[in-house]
């Protein structure tokens, strides 16, 4: 049986609840697997004192917690739900350890320079390089979905059945919403849409939206 679970997530989500702040990842993971959960709301100032400090050194969300077990890191809390209900990772263990690598991949490669792309507006929009970096980071996020797009091909997941291989590259590509980069991948967008569809994506969206909504008129 498990133990309640609490997750953390802002109070106040800076991308307005468009569902890219990594608990969203989290939240999906557990409703994939039926699993209820409850979330500690925190303002930026909370995310950087001793308490939240404890359970996550960097003085980000989201955190896990489950008894006495306190986790943190996105694709390692996906992991670790993953393990221990069924649902997001195969029984075969060569399929399982493949959907990891899936994991990994897009923590490691995707998401690395679609971060870099976000950084460089939220942080750089004003300097009179800006443009030119920007070109640069979008080259690299194409050479990548390029990549990507080719090793997809006409599979709606990347490994067989839905795992937490593709929750995490959705959820990573998802961040390139309005940037109009993923559009020039049509496999890849359609990819991204079939991840939006799922029931659980729907779920887990509905509620962090639900947090920004309550904030903005509370
Ligand atoms: N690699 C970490 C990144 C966590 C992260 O960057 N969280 C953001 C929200 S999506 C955050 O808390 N930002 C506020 C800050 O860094 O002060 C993970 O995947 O959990």
């Amino acid at each position: 049986m498990t133990m309640t679970i609490t997750i953390t997530a802002f109070e106040r989500s800076p991308d307005r609840g468009k569902g890219l702040a990594r608990d969203m990842r989290v939240r999906w993971a557990l409703e994939e697997v039926g699993q209820a959960y409850n979330v500690r709301l925190l303002s930026f100032k909370a995310m950087k004192e001793p308490a939240h400090l404890a359970l996550q050194p960097f003085g980000q969300i989201p955190t896990y917690e489950e008894g006495d077990l306190a986790l943190f890191e996105s694709g390692a809390i996906v992991f670790h739900i993953a393990e221990h209900h069924a649902g997001l990772l195969p029984d075969d263990a060569k399929a399982r350890a493949r959907a990891i690598t899936w994991m990994f991949a897009a923590l490691a490669t995707m998401e690395p320079p679609i971060v870099d792309r976000a950084i460089a507006r939220f942080a750089e929009g004003n300097e009179s390089w800006y443009e030119q970096r920007l070109s640069m980071v979008d080259d690299r996020i194409r050479t990548r979905l390029s990549e990507l797009s080719v090793r997809l091909g006409t599979d709606d997941w990347l490994d067989g059945a839905f795992s937490a291989g593709d929750l995490l590259m959705v959820s990573v590509l998802l961040r390139l919403q309005g940037s109009g980069i993923l559009e020039e991948y049509p496999n890849l967008f359609a990819y991204v849409a079939r991840g939006e569809e799922r029931p659980a994506y729907q779920r887990a969206f509905a509620a962090q939206l639900a947090v920004f909504t309550a904030a903005s008129t509370g």
